[in-house]
This record gives structure tokens, sequence and C-alpha cells, in this order.
């Protein structure tokens, strides 16, 4: 008996290797889940790049990986392997910044969270949003929150933007979650999906994720202490399972959306409805910006194509110039 579960312990002890799911992330501490539910907190070990790009965050909250359990370490562990991605959102804190940050990965969809009252989201932050979940081919939703706040001059202005995002084929919600308004609709959009939630601090992101599980216990802004801007309460990416099936990122506001490896000749391609009216420009290489017989401008003049979508795609190639840095 002895001389038989000896050497099998001994061969565990030395060798032992487990799989995981990154479910948090403090920059220095991943933690990770392992298969009985069981949570590790890890360091990494060794180098995991993507190909050409400067990551902040080389492993991601949604990451499957393999690390072995560090010896009379309590639950503690080194990353020692990144499972391949089955994709993931990523973007830059600023146009200047060098290094890119993995948002999350492995998910099947990504919404912003934005808002009309304190603190206005911006169009420009929602599009450049959008045209990074199209070019990583993320499905994308967009959930206008705090609706119990907006006097009828901001439903209109919330109507109209809904239908702009609408036509173009995006799922567009508007809540209220301290009025807990429409959140039956935002519960069937998150059942069993692995789902991210982003946006500029103060939105109520982690509100509404409280709301859906209490347990979860999220740090939110108090009222109290709540200003325009938003507190960044949220200071971690994490991943919630949800009581009815699925599980949600909630992660840290942000006050600005780069783009990663973008040219700007490409950037037409992820404003769906401008690259389906580009396919009418005249010429091929029309950047819809200046040419004669642009059809994209066409419709823009028409009506057919928000000037405001159109105005956001302009900045977003004048930024672009070069590439984004
Ligand atoms: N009036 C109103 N206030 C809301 C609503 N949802 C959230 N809030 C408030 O908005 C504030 C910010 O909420 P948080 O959930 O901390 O926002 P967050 O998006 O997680 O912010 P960060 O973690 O900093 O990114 C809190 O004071 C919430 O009570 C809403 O539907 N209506
Ligand atoms: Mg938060
Ligand atoms: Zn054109």
């Amino acid at each position: 008996m002895v001389f038989l579960i000896t050497p099998k312990l001994l061969f565990l002890h030395k060798n032992s290797k487990l799989e995981g799911l990154v479910v948090k992330s403090t920059g220095s501490w991943y933690y990770v889940r392992d298969a009985n539910k069981g949570i590790w907190a890890c360091k990494i070990k060794g180098k995991f790049r993507i190909k050409g790009i400067k990551t902040t965050n080389p492993v991601a909250v949604g990451d499957r990986v393999e690390f072995s359990p560090i010896q009379g370490g309590e639950r503690e562990g080194l990353i020692t392997e990144l499972h391949e991605r089955k994709n993931y959102i990523i973007r830059k804190a600023t146009k200047l910044s060098r290094e890119s940050h993995i948002i999350a990965s492995n998910i099947d969809q990504a919404i912003i969270m934005a808002t009309l009252a304190y603190p206005e989201t911006y169009t420009l932050f929602i599009d450049r949003f959008l045209v990074t979940a199209e070019a990583y081919r993320i499905p994308a939703i967009i959930i206008f929150n705090k609706i119990d706040l907006y006097d009828e001059q901001l439903m209109r202005k919330l109507n109209e933007l809904i239908q702009i995002y609408h036509d173009v084929g995006y799922e567009c919600f508007s809540i209220s979650v301290t009025r807990e308004e429409n959140l039956e609709s935002v519960k069937n959009l998150l059942k069993d999906k692995y789902s991210v939630i982003l946006g500029n601090s103060g939105v109520g992101k982690s509100t509404l994720i409280n709301q859906l599980k209490p347990e979860a216990n999220l740090k939110i802004a108090r009222i109290s202490n709540y200003h325009k801007a938003g507190k960044h309460c949220t200071t971690f990416a994490e991943m919630i399972d949800l009581p009815f099936g699925g599980a949600i990122i909630d992660t840290p506001g942000i006050k600005g959306f780069g783009l990663v490896d973008m040219d700007k000749e490409e950037v037409y391609h992820y404003f769906p409805e401008i690259f389906n009216a580009s396919l009418s420009c005249k010429f091929h290489n029309c950047t819809h910006t200046h040419e004669p017989g642009c059809h994209v401008k066409e419709l823009v003049e028409k009506g057919d194509i928000s000037q405001n979508r159109y105005n956001n795609y302009l900045r977003i190639v004048e930024d672009n110039e070069g590439k984004y840095r």
C-alpha cells in the first residue's frame, strides 16, 4: 500500500499542474479559479505576449491558464501557460500611450454602459468602442443607464441615439438600475453568456451587477460623495457568476478608448453603414473624406447615414494619422 501510493504522491508534488480560469486581476496578482472552484492567487512566470503588441497585462480576466501551485504557499501559484484566446478586447489608455491593455478575453459579447446624465458619455467614446468590437469581431451592445434622471430633452436625445445605433445593427437598452427599469431585458441579454461591461467611471456598471446579484457586493460610489466625473470606484477587472446563468466581467471605468493596431485606411470597415455605402463609391480607394463620387458623403447629406457617426469616423481617422500611438 505505502509502496504504491508514495511514488504517485511524489510525482504530484513535483510536477502538479492545474488548469483554471482567470477571474480577477490586480495587475500584479491574478486570481485563478480551478475546476473545483478553488481560488488561487497567482503570479506570472515567463512571457506571454501578443505578437507585435505591447500590453500592460499579459494575462487578462477570462483567460484560461495552466499554473503550478507554490509549495508551502496557501493556494498560491505560478501561471506557466496561457491557452489560446478565442477573442479579446483591447484598448490604449490615451492617444500617446505605447502600451495596450487587454480588458477581457474569451467573451461572447461586450457591453458598453453609457449615460446621458452625469457623467455624460460622448458618442465618440461609444463609436471608438464599437470600432474595436467590430475589428475584433465581438458582438457589441449599448446600455444607456440612469434614464430616471433624463428630462424630456434628454429622452428625445436618447431615442434619437437608439434609433441611429439600432439602424446600424446594434442592440440598445435604456435602463434605470436604481428604479429597476428594464432590468429583465438585461437579464435575458446576459443569461448563459460570458459578457464584459465597460464604460466611463460612474455610469453604474457595478451598481447594475450588484442589483442582478446582491452577494457580489461590489464597491460602488455612494451618492453622498459622488461627483459628476465619477470616482473610479472599481479598480480591478473581476468576473462575477450570475445566479441565472452566465457571468459578467466588471471593469474599472475608463476615460478613453484608444484603438490598437489599426491603419486609418481600415477604420471605415468597422462602421458597418459606412462600409456598406463605400461599395458604391466612385474610387475603390476612396477614404470618404473629400473624394468626388463618394457614396458615403451622399448618404450623409441625404440623412441616411448619421452625421454624428460620420463626424466621429472623421475624428477617428484624423487621430489615427500614421497609426494610433
Ligand atoms: N440616478 C441613478 N443613479 C445611478 C443609477 N445607476 C447607478 N447610479 C449611481 O451612479 C453612481 C456610480 O455607480 P457605480 O456603479 O459605482 O459606477 P461604475 O460605472 O461602476 O463606476 P467605476 O467603478 O468608477 O467605473 C452611484 O452613486 C450609483 O448609485 C441609475 O440608474 N440612476
Ligand atoms: Mg464600478
Ligand atoms: Zn467614399
